[in-house]
């Protein structure tokens, strides 16, 4: 289940995976990222069996996919494994896709390749060729068997239609389905054809790699996290401040996604900004944290990794002083996606 960044992939599989739990099915997820320290996995393995692969993307750790999906195989069965390729990838159908259905055709059946758009982000703008983001997120929808519109509960009536008439410019064969993860409209549709015997035709679609590498390259990765105690103080408040600042030193469109996950004593908040629009993607307890608490940072920003990483300690040590926090052991990470370099390519 692939997709930009911030288009809602981990918000589909952690809303398809628990239905299909409630249903009585076995399933698990993998997580993927450039980095380390995932919010995404913390997220998901609350209530889910989460395999990850950090340190690179499925494409070139392939082996690693494989590995982790043997070992969720062996300590879960699961009949269904979702996986979630880091946002900023695309040409899954010739390095993921293709490889699994070609080396391991008796292991694994393949589900068509989904590819979630944002729809509050499908503009032509968006895949315009002229831009960097724009040739990678075109790409992305180019390949994919199955284009879903996602957040569809936060479009105006009337606004699906014109979306769907431009992701059909660019892509004329692949199914469409717009539905909310949050609101559950049309989710069915999609757990209908991954329960379904429908597997993942063979195809990809012509890509040039020099490209691609300097779109990855273009942005700014970056993982901390930081631990911290005191008196009770409000998560949200804590997390609006750093993302705040943020949108104060970039523009919005190149904030592709900032994660925050907070878990203290006695609560846990997600929240997200997804250029210039926060949201809260889960809390459990309130949104006031009190105690011990581990606050972690995943941000992919059109940035130079350096300052990238100077901004968001620089916001959070501050952020925690107002707060009345003290900051006990923390670390962090920052860096440009280096050239892909897929294991396998076979179209
Ligand atoms: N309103 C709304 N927000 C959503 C929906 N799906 C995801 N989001 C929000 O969009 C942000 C990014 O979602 P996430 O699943 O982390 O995106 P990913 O980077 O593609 O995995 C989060 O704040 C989510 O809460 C949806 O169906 N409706
Ligand atoms: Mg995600």
């Amino acid at each position: 289940m692939g997709g930009f960044l911030g288009a809602g992939k981990t918000t589909m599989i952690s809303r398809l995976a628990n239905q299909l739990v409630e249903e009585g099915r076995r399933v698990a997820v993998i997580t993927n990222d450039q980095g380390d320290a995932l919010v995404d996995s913390g997220y998901l393995s609350r209530n889910l069996n989460v395999g990850e692969v950090t340190g690179g993307c499925f494409c070139c750790n392939f082996d690693d996919l494989i590995r982790n999906a043997d070992q969720l195989l062996s300590e879960y069965q699961p009949e269904i494994i979702f996986a979630e390729p880091v946002g900023s990838c695309t040409d899954l159908m010739a390095t993921v896709v293709a490889p699994i259905r070609y080396i391991y055709p008796q292991r694994f059946s393949v589900a068509p390749l989904m590819v979630l758009v944002d729809v509050e982000r499908a503009t032509n703008s968006a895949f315009n060729r002229g831009s960097l983001m724009g040739y990678l997120r075109k790409h992305q929808v180019e390949e994919a068997e199955v284009i879903v519109i996602s957040k569809s509960d936060l479009a105006n009536e009337g606004a699906i239609d014109p979306i769907i008439g431009l992701v059909r410019e660019i892509n004329a064969s692949a199914k469409i389905i717009s539905c909310s993860a949050v609101g559950g409209e049309h989710v069915n549709e999609i757990l209908e054809l991954i329960l379904s015997d429908t597997e993942s035709e063979i195809r990809s679609v012509d890509i040039d790699y020099g490209t691609y590498a300097r779109a990855e390259a273009e942005l700014g990765w970056y993982n901390g996290v930081f631990e911290f105690s005191g008196g009770s103080y409000d998560s949200y408040d804590l997390i609006s401040r750093i993302f705040r600042r943020l949108s104060s030193e970039y523009h919005p469109e190149d904030i592709a996604h900032t994660k925050v996950m907070i878990i203290s004593d006695v609560n846990a908040v997600k929240m997200s900004l997804v250029q210039g629009s926060i949201s809260v993607g889960g809390v459990s307890g309130s949104r006031y944290g009190e105690g011990t608490s581990r606050m972690t940072i995943n941000a992919r920003i059109v940035s130079e990794p350096g300052r990238l990483r100077e901004i968001l300690r620089e916001s959070t040590t501050s952020a925690l002083k107002t707060l009345g926090q003290a900051l006990g052991d923390w670390r962090d990470d920052s860096f440009s996606p280096s050239p892909p370099n897929p294991t396998h390519r076979i179209y």
